[in-house]
């Protein structure tokens, strides 16, 4: 019976720890979504985007779209029928890879003249080089629990 349950905490405690490292949801333009005359270049300079996060894009589908182009095709918001377009409403981008990715509109002018453009610099996945002040204290309470089920078990 102890060790059943000390594979079932085991379990559950690797569930716990892998979080602490697990994918970030973006939703572009959070509250506003994907739409005219939003700076999308501040809403992503402003965050850290890493391998395996995903963006959503909310917008109205019978207006906008998503396209993901390269660095020409994004600095003359221009691009052809190999792009990707992303159409749906309520599209998903799973950030596979690392480097530049570039997103417009491909509705009108809106990537031109609506600031419905944005590039983001998708970082490794993995311990950062500068972490965020709460992921060490994160893990170290998780790791405290951990030990204190530990305990319990063996008590
Ligand atoms: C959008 O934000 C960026 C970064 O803060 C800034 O450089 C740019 O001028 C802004 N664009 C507009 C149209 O306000
Ligand atoms: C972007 O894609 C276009 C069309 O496929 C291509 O002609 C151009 O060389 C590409 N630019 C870059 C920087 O990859
Ligand atoms: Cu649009």
């Amino acid at each position: 019976m102890a060790s059943a349950a000390r594979l079932t905490f085991f379990a559950v405690s690797m569930v716990l720890l892998s979080s602490v490292a697990i994918a970030t949801d973006f939703t572009v333009g959070d509250g506003t979504g994907w739409t005219l005359d939003f700076n999308y270049t501040a809403w992503a300079q402003a965050k850290l985007f890493r391998v395996g996060d995903t963006l959503w894009f909310n917008y109205d589908k019978t207006k906008h779209n998503v396209v993901k182009v390269n660095g020409t095709e994004f600095q003359e918001c221009s691009f052809t029928a190999n792009n990707e377009v992303l159409s749906s409403g309520k599209d998903s981008i799973v950030l596979k890879t690392e480097g530049k990715k570039w997103y417009v509109c491909g509705v009108g002018n809106h990537c031109a003249a609506h600031q419905m453009k944005f590039v983001i610099n998708v970082e490794a996945q993995g311990p950062a080089p500068a972490p965020t002040s709460s992921a060490p204290s994160l893990v170290s309470s998780l790791f405290g629990l951990l030990f204190l089920a530990i305990a319990a078990i063996f008590a």
